[in-house]
Parts: C-alpha cells; structure tokens; sequence
C-alpha cells in the first residue's frame, strides 16, 4: 500500500510540479494584465517541445504571436543592434519616449532565456539547448526572427534604432535588425529612421561608417534617414532625467 501511495504520490507531482521555467514564463506574463498566460505557455510549448532542437521553423511562433498581437505605437518604436544594455538601460526609466520588443509582453516574457524541446519528450530544458548560431532553426533564434518581424511589421510613424559604435560593422547583414527589421520598413507607414549610434570611449566607428550606407540602401524609398552620433552618457543622463524632454534627449 505504502509503495502504491508513493507512486501515486509521485505521478501526481510530477504533474502539478512547475518547471522553473514555466514558473518564470508564468510570473513575468502575469505583470501584464488582460491575457491568459496559461493559454500563451500552451502555444508558447507547441511550437518547440516534442521537435528536434534544431528543426523549429520561425513560423512555429506565428500561433502564439497572434494570441499576444503587439500593438502599434507610431513614433515610439525603437529597435537597436549590439546595444541592449544601452537601450534598456533608457526605456527602462523613459517608458514615455520609447518602447522596444522587449516592453512587450512576449517580449518581456522570454528576454534572456534559452528553451528547447527534445524529440520524444514533453518537456522544456534550459540546458544543452543548441547555441544562437550552432544550427538555423534553433527554438530561440527562431522565436526572436517571428517576434521582432511582427514588431517591424506594427512599427509606424518615426521610428528610433540604437547601433553600437564600437564593433566594426555598426549595420551587420547578419543581425536580426540588418535581416529582419529594416526589410519590414515600409514606407508610408514609416516616415523616418533615426539612427542613434552610441558612442563609448572605445568607439571605432560612427554614422560616417560604410555600412550605414547599405543602410540608407536598404530602405525603402520614401523613408527618410538620419543618423546622429550620440554618447553613452548623454544617453544615460536622460534616462536619469525625466524633465528632459524625449526629443531634446539627442
Ligand atoms: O540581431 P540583433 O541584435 O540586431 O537583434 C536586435 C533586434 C532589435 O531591434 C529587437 O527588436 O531584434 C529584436 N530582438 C530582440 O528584441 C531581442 N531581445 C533579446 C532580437 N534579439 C533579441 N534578444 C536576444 O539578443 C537574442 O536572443 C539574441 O541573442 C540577441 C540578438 O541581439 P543583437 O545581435 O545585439
């Protein structure tokens, strides 16, 4: 009797038992009101568990993106490339000037987090996952390509972009804002890039860079361009100060 209990006892915790990494999908999507999380970490799992790691199509995300639409917000959409802490670091206290994908709630939700599925199971594991690059269609990088293509497909009015002066290819080909983003620009829904490039003691390049001119390339005729080399610190000193106004920051 005791070994049947113990087994019952088990298979049923085993069953309610929250993996850390539901729990966090959970409290995170929770600090937004109005969505069923519970529905969202059903569709969020249905696009990679029980798959291969490195056979998860970008349009496995599609179900879930479409329960948690993101919405568009003209003239306050920022983007940025190599620049995360920079540009955090500012939406972080400037909510009224900009909003990235990760002020988002699927964004917000899954920021800094590694998942993948594994054929034959039905659970979710943060470790042996394959890296960013190691194979195309691993379950994150496929999840940021689906995500950050719906956000530039909302994006409308002036739109903001955070590039790194200090790596040698401030607009990489590569990246999902070079690939993703700016192809989805279209004008005239959009009506103007700013490019901010953030300038560190270290830098090596700024908006002079030859890369910036596959930028303005790029875009679609009828979206004007600009590009402003802006220092870190400038940058952060608005972010500490409220009372400078969002288009007096640079
Ligand atoms: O490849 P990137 O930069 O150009 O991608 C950044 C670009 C931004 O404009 C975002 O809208 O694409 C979107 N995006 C995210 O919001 C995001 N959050 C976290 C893309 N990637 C994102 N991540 C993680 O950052 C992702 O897991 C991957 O590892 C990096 C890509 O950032 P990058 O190379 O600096």
């Amino acid at each position: 009797v005791i070994v049947v209990l113990i087994v019952i006892g088990a298979v049923v915790l085993g069953l309610t038992l929250k993996s850390g990494f539901e729990s966090t999908f959970l409290s995170r999507c929770e600090k937004f009101s109005q969505y069923d999380c519970k529905e969202l970490w059903d569709l969020f799992q249905q696009a990679y568990v029980n798959k291969d790691p490195c056979n998860v199509p970008v349009e496995a995300y599609n179900p879930l993106i479409a329960a948690a639409p993101f919405k568009p917000q003209c003239n306050k959409m920022m983007f940025w490339s190599k620049t995360k802490d920079v540009v955090h670091g500012f939406t972080a206290k400037r909510k009224d000037c900009f909003v990235t994908l990760e002020d988002t709630l699927l964004g917000s939700v899954l920021d800094d987090l590694t998942w993948c599925g594994k054929e034959g199971s039905k659970d979710t594991f943060t470790t042996g996952c394959p890296g960013w690059s190691e194979c195309e269609n691993n379950p994150v990088r496929s999840f940021w390509i689906c995500a950050s293509a719906a956000f530039a497909d909302v994006a409308c009015g002036d739109v903001t972009a955070m590039l790194s002066g200090s790596i040698n290819t401030p607009f990489n080909p590569e990246s999902i804002f070079a690939s993703v983003e700016v192809p989805r620009f279209k004008s005239p829904r959009i009506k103007k890039l700013d490019v901010v490039m953030v300038i560190q003691k270290n830098a090596i390049s700024n908006c002079n860079h030859s890369s910036l001119k596959n930028l303005m390339q790029a875009l679609d005729k009828g979206i004007t361009y600009s590009c402003k080399d802006v220092s870190k610190s400038r940058i952060q000193e608005c972010g500490a100060k409220p009372e400078i106004a969002c288009g007096a920051c640079w």
